[in-house]
């Protein structure tokens, strides 16, 4: 279900609730762990849809920091890439947890320009098991997902894909803050 689209500079940021392994974009984002082995979550939701060979590649990467991100094949999901990017446990905001959470969009919106991907969609990273506050998540994501569209030309789509509608209500939010007047 989408809740909001906006134009920003050449690109369409869309607010939607969906499972985000359902989604047919060049690459869905996935809120790993340091060991890019699978998990819970949105984590175990990717690996369970894409198949067995996603694991066996992720093997090959040799884990990933916090804050960093890899990319891989989509295997068995309509999402020709998965980027793995690895967010931090909220602490209190005393540990340098912005700067990571900044840091994973960062990398991923990086890695969408070095691979000339032209659609791309993040789950809300570190807002689940990782505790990270939702609505500070939000305000991240999308403030730093705009201004890394220049550094990422060929991205004509972002989507912001929550899991409820609390949680698209905060992006939509921040996706008027910070994409200027219509
Ligand atoms: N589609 C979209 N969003 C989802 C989906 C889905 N299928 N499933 C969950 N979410 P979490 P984290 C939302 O806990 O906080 C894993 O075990 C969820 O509602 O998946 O970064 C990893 O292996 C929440 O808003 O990720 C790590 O150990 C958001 O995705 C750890 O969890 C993130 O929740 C990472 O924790």
């Amino acid at each position: 279900m989408t809740m909001l689209r906006r134009r920003v500079g050449g690109a369409e940021l869309e607010v939607i609730v969906a499972d985000i392994t359902t989604l047919g974009v060049d690459a869905i984002v996935n809120a790993a762990n340091t060991s890019l082995l699978g998990g819970g979550g949105v984590d175990g939701a990717i690996h369970r849809a894409a198949g067995p060979d996603l694991v066996a590649e992720c093997r090959m990467l040799h884990g990933c920091k916090t804050g960093d991100a890899k990319i891989t094949r989509g295997y068995r999901l309509k999402a020709a890439h998965v980027i793995h990017t690895v967010g931090p446990i909220w602490n209190g905001g005393t540990l340098g947890e912005d700067d990571l959470l900044v840091s994973c969009y960062r990398r991923s919106m990086e890695l969408c320009g070095k691979h000339r991907l032209t659609s791309v969609a993040f789950p809300a990273i570190s807002t689940g098991v990782y505790r990270f506050p939702a609505e500070r998540a939000a305000d991240i994501a999308v403030r730093t997902t705009i201004e890394m569209l220049p550094q990422a030309p060929s991205v004509a789509r972002v989507v912001f894909c929550c899991f409820s509608e609390p949680g698209a209500s905060l992006h939509s939010e921040a996706l008027v803050r910070h994409s200027g007047p219509c």
